[in-house]
């Protein structure tokens, strides 16, 4: 008699801890059963291929509004089809702020955008101006419902906050128990660099390199854990591109704080000197941090293995390379000051980090799911639910090919952008059937979900973000609505 909706047959499990032959049985979307010789009314055999999580990216940027209106081209709809053909079930994205407005208004309007989205879905929420209002009355809502993240940029115009916004932003994230995730930049060393280079005509794409090495990353990560130190807020230092940044997080570990790093794809794969193609294509490689080059990409990996970084996001941010509103919105000539940054990675995420990871032998396969799945779930809140396959979980599950080998070209991408920075690079190791809550949602490629069958994720409050209790003198500033 068949117990369950659907067994997984014959597999391959793979958890954050361990790997073993077993098979799943499912029902209600639920994980029900982890054994051997288990009936389904359906049954999928997964003979050969791993068994895995469904992916976990904590960092990506879908359907954001952009200042002056309009919101990037990539949509919940096309982001969540990436997403569910490369393996992963669950975003957490952003809600963002533009200044001299609140935070309310935007997050309702990412609440309607999102419930088209066919992933299960979360949010960051961006505050990029931190007025009494937002700090002491806007951020408990948001809290209240569901989002338990703050993401702060220490660079960018229009979205930088100065020291003391940034302390604000850490105190009522402390008040809310939130965590506080921040892009580690300074400001004014990028802007001092960008203009002497544009006076010296340095205006190609690869000069965005240029103008932001890596000392500069290093200072304002060393500056915000410092800040977040006094506070006794816990954050986590988003896309960190090389060992040196990496440092500061790991003498913060040692010191007991509450202080967690990420990086991305493209900071393994990609260097600087891809930004030096000739004429405008460079602009694919454009984003923040600068990828650095191979010495500082084959150096993360020890701060993986020693537990330094421990999350690997995509940091997918939808800019087309040939459309108008893309890295040309400023025409082909613009100085790289003025092309816009990121690259896309949703779907190309755990294929690239699976072949870096396990392929070439740095990892076993359930450290893949630590960092591309549990670790994610773990820090943002989403843990046992997502991230790891036991019983009472949900269901979201990647059918893997160790064995299968694919050329990456953007024909198989099915984001919205025009175009991957990982175009003919081969990757062993693939994606060949995704279920979220239980439901086969990508096969062979072939996404069939219906629009809207995405959840969000409201998150209360967990344990692994509460402050520790030191403070400066023991004096809590952050009880004080200053
Ligand atoms: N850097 C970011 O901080 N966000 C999106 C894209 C990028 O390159
Ligand atoms: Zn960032
Ligand atoms: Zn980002």
């Amino acid at each position: 008699m068949a117990d369950y909706d659907l067994v997984i047959a014959g597999g391959t499990v793979v958890t954050p801890s361990d790997m073993f032959a077993a098979d799943v049985g499912i029902a209600g979307g639920r994980v029900a059963a982890v054994g051997l010789d288990l009936r389904g009314r359906r049954m999928v055999d997964a003979k050969g291929l791993l068994v895995m999580p469904g992916g976990v990216d904590s960092h990506c940027h879908i359907e954001q509004l952009q200042d002056g209106g309009g919101a990037d081209e990539e949509t919940f709809v096309t982001g969540s089809t990436a997403a569910l053909a490369g393996g992963t079930t669950s975003v957490v994205t952003f809600s963002t702020q533009f200044k001299g407005h609140g935070i309310l208004e935007p997050f309702a309007e990412y609440r309607r955008r999102a419930a088209a989205a066919m992933v299960d879905y979360a949010f960051h929420q961006i505050i990029t101006d931190a007025t009494d209002e937002v700090v002491f009355n806007e951020i408990p809502q948001v809290a209240a419902a569901g989002v338990r993240s703050l993401k702060a940029f220490l660079t960018y115009d229009p979205l930088h906050l100065d020291d003391r916004q940034f302390i604000r932003v850490l105190a009522a994230a402390r008040r809310n128990r939130m965590l506080v995730t921040v892009h580690c930049e300074n400001y004014e060393a990028i802007n001092w660099r960008t203009a002497a280079l544009l006076a010296d005509g340095r205006t190609a794409p690869k000069y965005h390199a240029w103008s932001r090495p890596s000392m500069i990353e290093r200072e304002a990560t060393h500056r915000a854990i410092a800040l977040a130190e006094m506070v006794d807020q816990p954050i986590q230092v988003f896309h960190v591109s090389c060992p040196e940044v990496a440092a500061e997080i790991a003498r913060a570990k040692a010191r007991g704080l509450k202080v967690w790093g990420e990086t991305c794809p493209q900071y393994f794969v990609l260097s600087a000197d891809h930004m030096d193609r000739p004429g405008f294509e460079g602009a694919k490689f454009m984003c923040s941090p600068a990828p650095r080059d191979a010495a500082a990409s084959e150096g993360l990996w020890a701060c993986i293995r020693d537990g330094v970084l421990d999350i690997v996001s995509s940091d997918h941010s939808g800019w087309s390379y040939d459309t108008p509103v893309g890295k040309r919105v400023n025409g082909v000539d613009a100085p790289f000051r003025d092309i816009p940054n990121g690259v896309p990675g949703l779907q190309a995420r755990l294929p690239v980090m699976f072949h870096e990871a396990v392929t070439k032998g740095r990892m076993d396969a359930s450290g893949f799911v630590r960092l591309t799945a549990s670790n994610p779930a773990r820090l943002f809140g989403l843990y046992p639910r997502k991230g790891t396959i036991a019983p009472g979980t949900d269901a979201d599950i990647v059918l893997w090919d160790p064995t299968k080998t694919v050329t990456l070209t953007n024909a198989l991408a099915q984001h919205v952008i025009d175009y991957t920075p990982y175009e003919g690079m081969q990757v062993t190791g693939w994606p060949v059937m995704t279920l979220r809550r239980g439901e086969v949602v990508m096969r062979d490629g072939k996404v069939q979900a219906e629009p809207g069958s995405g959840q969000y994720l409201a998150r209360a409050p967990y344990d692994m973000i509460e402050p520790t209790g030191n403070v400066p003198n023991g004096f809590d500033a952050s009880a004080f609505l200053i």
